[in-house]
């Protein structure tokens, strides 16, 4: 730990005298500037070590699945919004691909510059465990946000909702919009993406109840959360299977990108899942004119705030993220850990919210 201090104090006295005449502090009492998130990608991000202090002088990171994907752009700017009001120093990194591999990257410059805490959506379930043992060694926090790590591999999870939960209403609402019987399938993100196997997993399991014995479940497609492979996934979709009815697509790139394709094409097959409220205003309706007739999400930005409490909680020792635990998350009102499913603890946020033609128009400028 002395050595780690000697290399934290000796970086920040380079990067602050490297920094000088720079110009512009982002508005950051600490020598160096808080990343702003929209320019922060990769290993590209501005090196901030942590300092001594209270929680003001702490550097706290976040770390999404991937850049270029507004939903992960909204969690981040609650993360960096809550962090900066209770003066620590935020540091946000969108790898430049939805892998494990670009994510321990990431962890691991991140090691080096000596942050406090790394929140991360994880882009897969074990891969990240020895970058993050490593993280932990070192004294620094672990939480997960949207998409978690194995149990050993974190302190807790903030999960957005019950993964039961989404599963129920997803599945009800393909039940719903198919009528109850006939092939739909699933647009996933990516095959390794831990939140979409979850939710794909109660999805199965909700399947299992005699109601859904009509539903015919073709496949699981990839869109690995890019725009252009999950139009492709969709068009593949149509033409593999005539008879198909609905589209699931728990993901909001994925979302989008098949509403559009649908609703082009005036396809008679319909779509749900999970997407955000300003990408997908303009296919929400009950008519043949729209692809989705409803969808759900909770508010990214307060998933992001919520980690980044969590996150302080952690660092100034108000939790260890053990079952039972509690923290105020400012204006968003006291938490409590509890167990997850795997073994771990878990913050949920809340319940999934259903977006609809009577509701959309008060979201789509929201997030
Ligand atoms: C995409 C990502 C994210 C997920 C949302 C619903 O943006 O895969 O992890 O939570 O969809």
């Amino acid at each position: 730990m002395k050595r780690k201090l000697f290399c934290v104090l000796l970086c920040a006295a380079m990067v602050s005298s490297l920094l000088a005449g720079c110009g512009g502090g982002g508005g950051s009492s600490s020598a160096a500037p808080a990343t702003p998130a929209s320019s922060a990608s990769g290993d590209g991000g501005s090196a901030a070590p942590a300092t001594d202090g209270g929680s003001g002088g702490k550097t706290y990171a976040i770390v999404t699945k991937a850049a270029g994907n507004p939903f992960n752009e909204k969690v981040a700017e609650g993360f960096q919004k809550v962090i900066e009001e209770q003066g620590g120093t935020c540091i946000v990194r969108h790898p430049e691909a939805a892998t494990a591999d670009a994510q321990v990257s990431v962890i691991q410059s991140l090691i080096s510059q000596g942050v406090n805490s790394i929140c991360i959506a994880a882009n897969d379930e074990n891969a990240l465990q020895a970058a993050l043992e490593e993280a932990r060694d070192e004294g620094i926090n672990i939480c997960c946000v949207d998409s978690k790590v194995n149990k050993d591999s974190r302190q807790t999870f903030v999960n957005q909702a019950g993964v039961n939960e989404i599963g129920q209403c997803l599945m009800e609402a393909v039940y719903d919009i198919s009528g109850g019987e006939g092939d739909w399938a699933i647009l996933s993100a990516t095959s390794q993406a831990t939140n979409q196997n979850a939710w794909i997993e109660a999805m199965k399991t909700a399947m299992q109840d005699e109601k859904y014995s009509k539903l015919n479940l073709v496949e699981v497609a990839y869109g690995d959360d890019e725009p252009q492979k999950s139009t492709d996934q969709t068009q593949a979709l149509l033409s593999k299977y005539p008879d198909l009815k609905v589209i699931c697509a728990p993901t909001t790139v994925g979302i989008n990108a098949a509403a559009k394709v649908l609703q082009d094409n005036q396809s008679p097959v319909k779509l749900t899942g999970l997407g955000l409220p300003s990408e997908m205003a303009e296919y929400i309706g009950d008519d043949d004119a729209h692809s989705c007739p409803y969808m759900y999400l909770w508010n990214p930005v307060d998933l992001g705030r919520l980690g980044a409490y969590t996150s302080v909680a952690l660092v100034d020792g108000t939790i260890t993220g053990a079952t039972g635990d509690k923290f105020s998350a400012g204006d968003m009102g006291d938490y409590e850990v509890v167990a997850a499913d795997d073994g771990g603890t878990e913050i949920i946020l809340g319940a999934p919210f259903k977006f609809d033609p009577a509701n959309i128009n008060d979201w789509k400028d929201v997030y």
